[in-house]
């Protein structure tokens, strides 16, 4: 099917290329890296993302040319959807991007439904980005610095800093690759990880005072809520990241953010060391992801989701520990 989406690529000369809401490196970075390198060829490319840019990403070349509306009368011959298990996960131009053109499916997740005409999907890479690279190389395309950050930082922060264990041989030989393009791996992680607003600290401070550990000390979670975020003046999308925290306490094997979208809706981020499948937990509750990372929304207060979510884990823990 690569061979079919390279000849797309080269004969058509209209693209959409769209991400997921709520958008992070991975699926900027991916979209971004791919809108050069069809530039490059003389292409014309609008991407769009539903979400706005989070602030440490509004570094990367092309990152001020996202859209995040599309007009109904807009055409162009072939929709790009990169780091999206499923089409509704691009937001509210599934509808549109249903019915207009050829739809592309570019993606690292397993649960991904197989939606579109034509389908590259890779559970074992890394990122959305690992996959272009490669993708990139096969058109060709040459990889300029531009092309080559935005791929660095969706490989970067997909991988955790190359720390989680989706990082391979092949992503540092791609990573080393894109150094010798130009990038800079200490300058890139300053604007990435270093560049927290006070309050995101002021926000991390009462998450981590929710601090649950159950289940003989191997499920961790915590908890933002809308007044906290109201409290030290913060963004929903600086919650995102707190699952790292329980996640990494020793004995710790499934951690879980509970975050609060409305009175009665919560949304969960999910991590596993590998002992459970997560992406199945996610699944039950109509969301999905990788088995080491995924996400899900459940509806309910939150002693009552939290009574959905646990036992949903519980019940598999059990079933892989013994
Ligand atoms: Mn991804």
């Amino acid at each position: 099917m690569e061979r079919e989406i390279i000849e797309e690529i080269r004969n058509k000369s209209v693209f959409l290329i769209a991400s997921h809401i709520r958008p992070e490196g991975d699926a900027i970075g991916s979209a971004l890296a791919l809108a050069i390198s069809l530039n490059n060829m003389g292409k014309e490319v609008t991407v769009f993302n539903q979400d706005p840019i989070p602030r440490n990403l509004q570094f990367l070349p092309m990152s001020t040319e996202i859209v995040h509306e599309i007009d109904d009368s807009f055409h162009y011959d072939v929709a790009l959807v990169l780091d999206c298990g499923d089409l509704d996960r691009v937001g509210n131009v599934a509808e549109k991007i249903r019915r207009t053109g050829k739809i592309i499916n570019i993606d690292h997740h397993k649960t991904n439904s197989g939606f579109g005409d034509l389908r590259l999907i890779n559970t074992y890479k890394s990122s959305t980005g690992e996959i272009l690279y490669d993708l990139l190389q096969e058109i060709p395309i040459p990889i300029t610095y531009e092309i080559a950050v935005n791929i660095y930082t969706a490989i970067l922060t997909d991988t955790g800093a190359f720390c989680h264990s989706n990082t391979t041989a092949r992503t540092f030989q791609i990573a080393g690759e894109l150094v010798t393009r130009g990038v800079n791996p200490s300058t890139v992680a300053e604007e990435v990880y270093e560049r927290q607003s006070a309050s995101r600290l002021r926000l991390l401070a009462l998450v981590l005072n929710t601090l649950e550990i159950s289940d003989h000390g191997k499920v961790g979670s915590v908890v933002v809520l809308s007044s906290m975020l109201e409290r030290v003046g913060a963004t929903p999308d600086l919650g995102e990241n707190m699952v790292d925290y329980p996640r990494s306490i020793e004995g710790v094997r499934v951690a879980v953010l509970f975050r609060e979208v409305s009175k009665d809706q919560y949304r969960i981020s999910l991590r596993s060391d590998g002992c459970i499948d997560v992406a199945d937990v996610a699944k039950e509750f109509g969301g999905g992801g990788h088995s080491r990372a995924s996400g899900c929304g459940v509806k309910g207060s939150l002693p009552e989701v939290k009574d959905k979510v646990f036992p949903a884990i519980r019940r598999r823990l059990i079933g892989s520990l013994e």
